[in-house]
């Protein structure tokens, strides 16, 4: 009696404990998707949709991503060996035979350079894989390199390892060389099959690079690709990857030059989020112009969602090449782009609310050329003299509101996890800085903390002259982060008005700066 008395107390309790647990859990999940995802109701008014999309937030895999905010694409293939951008499937194992291979180079030119992650074509269009696969014949394995016993997968995964990089795979969906290719169910088994291989056997995958680009003809084959199916092994295997491009949870930013929109809203119509429209407008042809709608300037404006049925967190990425092909060719060596474009193309993708994927190719050797490092170099060196220190560092900080908990500080104490924002219904603010002494400067940061959303819409920043307030610079979105770059200006007095926001404005961090030529030039009268 006894025993059978503590045996239904007990399992009492544990039912109670697994009911307890399990609310939590899908509690917690249904919380992720109802702020990633948001609908519109036929009877929603412009009041009510601007309410939900300032309070549409990004998954925990992708703010970990933005986070990244600089990385590294590494096209390295059989092209390298060929000479050319796209293969056709043709080419011979025994090409691939680079005579210094070292992924710790790559690893160490990168982390250097300041990104913090490094995504290698494991599989190009040509369809020659860079790891031993066991699905095909046409791969490393096959090659002089190593002996047929190579693994540049491996290689670059150990050394991102190594170097405290992220770890990241391009594996394109097209595929010339796969014979399967064109027979759907097929060709889907055999690339799961191949994301199964790299997604269990080379340790943590921070992002999925999935490729829109497919040159097949109107007479080619037309294969129909199992995008769910191929979500659902990376969600099992690398719960924590985004999936980018044609995936749900980074957005192609819709052009191949490095430069992303002034305005970049993080929240857009989700059929922005569709994968044949991606594909469409994807590259076709060697010679590439991307369609208009792609790199229209205004995705998520106030006139964009107030069309949708549904609006979700899909922020951009900016992927660019340090040259103009994406793989090596010798006769590019003197078409490197310098150090000054480099840093205008950080502007423009970091400094606009996007992330930066810059690519860089090894020739022949395997190793990444001299004069590619040597720009990349003065690049981070030109980056780091300007956002060495914040002037706003020790200002007077006066806001024209605060919420409890959230003090003005929050904005330059250095942290992401601290934020400053207003009170419930405040959707302005004017925040003005009294610098420590009278300073030059010609650089603004500014950072929204998208964990609660993206709200601003529109900003302007004055300096106090003897005039009164002159403007010199302004904007519209903000979003993880933002960077102006204006004039060189001699001031003790700068403020900073948000004139619209979605809901109450936040900031977490905010940061003054000189960009050596200004530290060191005249100023502007
Ligand atoms: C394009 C591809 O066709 C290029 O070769 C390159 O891989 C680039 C990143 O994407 O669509």
């Amino acid at each position: 009696m006894y025993s059978f008395n503590f045996n239904f107390a007990w399992g009492k309790f544990f039912f109670i404990l697994l009911s307890v647990l399990f609310f939590f859990s899908c509690s917690s999940r249904k919380n992720e998707k109802k702020t990633n995802i948001v609908y519109i109701d036929s009877g929603d008014t412009m009041t009510e949709i601007v309410k939900k999309a300032a309070n549409v937030t990004p998954s925990a895999r992708q703010y970990a991503w933005q986070q990244l905010e600089f990385t590294a694409f590494v096209h390295f293939t059989i092209n390298t060996f060929t000479n050319k951008e796209w293969g056709d499937g043709t080419e011979y194992p025994a090409l691939f035979n680079p005579t210094e291979l070292d992924a710790d180079q790559w690893a160490k030119v990168c982390r250097d350079a300041g990104m913090k992650q490094i995504i290698v074509t494991a599989k190009h269009h040509d369809g020659f894989c860079l790891w031993p696969s066991k699905y095909t014949e046409h791969s490393v394995k096959n090659s002089p390199w190593r002996n047929g016993k190579g693994d540049v997968v491996r290689e670059v995964s150990d050394a991102c390892r190594k170097a405290g990089l992220k770890f990241g795979i391009y594996l394109s969906p097209w595929d010339r060389h796969e014979p399967s290719y064109g027979d759907s169910p097929g060709y889907n088994e055999h690339f799961k099959n191949q994301l199964r291989e790299l997604l269990t056997n080379y340790g943590s995958i921070s992002e999925v690079w999935f490729d829109g680009a497919c040159g097949e003809g109107p007479n080619g084959k037309r294969q129909v690709y199992d995008w769910q199916g191929y979500y659902k092994v990376i969600r099992e295997l690398q719960p924590q990857a985004v999936i980018a491009i044609m995936g749900p949870d980074v957005r192609w930013v819709g052009t191949e030059s490095g430069y992303g929109r002034k305005t970049e809203w993080s929240v857009i119509p989700a059929a922005l989020r569709d994968n044949e429209r991606t594909a469409r407008e994807s590259q076709q042809d060697l010679v590439y112009i991307p369609p208009e709608d792609r790199t229209a300037e205004d995705l998520g404006s106030r006139e964009k969602i107030k069309q949708a049925k549904k609006l979700v967190w899909y922020p951009s990425e900016v992927d660019v090449s340090i040259r103009p092909g994406w793989f090596y060719h010798a006769n590019q060596d003197d078409r490197v782009k310098t150090p000054v474009k480099l840093v205008d193309i950080y502007y423009s993708s970091v400094g606009r609310n996007s992330l930066l994927l810059l690519n860089l190719p090894p020739d022949r050797r395997g190793l990444i050329r001299e004069n590619d490092i040597a720009g990349l170099m003065e690049m981070r060196r030109i980056l780091d003299a300007t956002f060495a220190d914040n002037m706003l560092n020790g200002a007077v900080i006066k806001a024209s509101d605060l919420r409890k908990g959230h003090p003005a500080v929050c904005m330059v104490d250095g942290k992401i996890d601290t934020y400053w924002t207003t009170n419930k219904g405040v959707e302005s603010a004017v925040i003005e800085f009294i610098l420590p002494q009278v300073q030059r400067f010609d650089r603004l940061m500014l950072q929204e903390n998208i964990r609660v959303g993206q709200r601003i819409e529109r900003f302007i920043v004055e300096v106090e002259t003897k005039e009164g307030w002159r403007k010199i610079c302004e904007g519209t979105t903000v979003g993880y982060k933002r960077l102006l770059r204006f004039p060189v200006v001699k001031a003790q007095k700068i403020r900073l008005q948000i004139l619209q926001s979605r809901a109450s404005p936040t900031l977490n961090n905010l940061g003054l700066y000189a960009s050596p030529a200004a530290a060191a030039g005249d100023v502007e009268k």
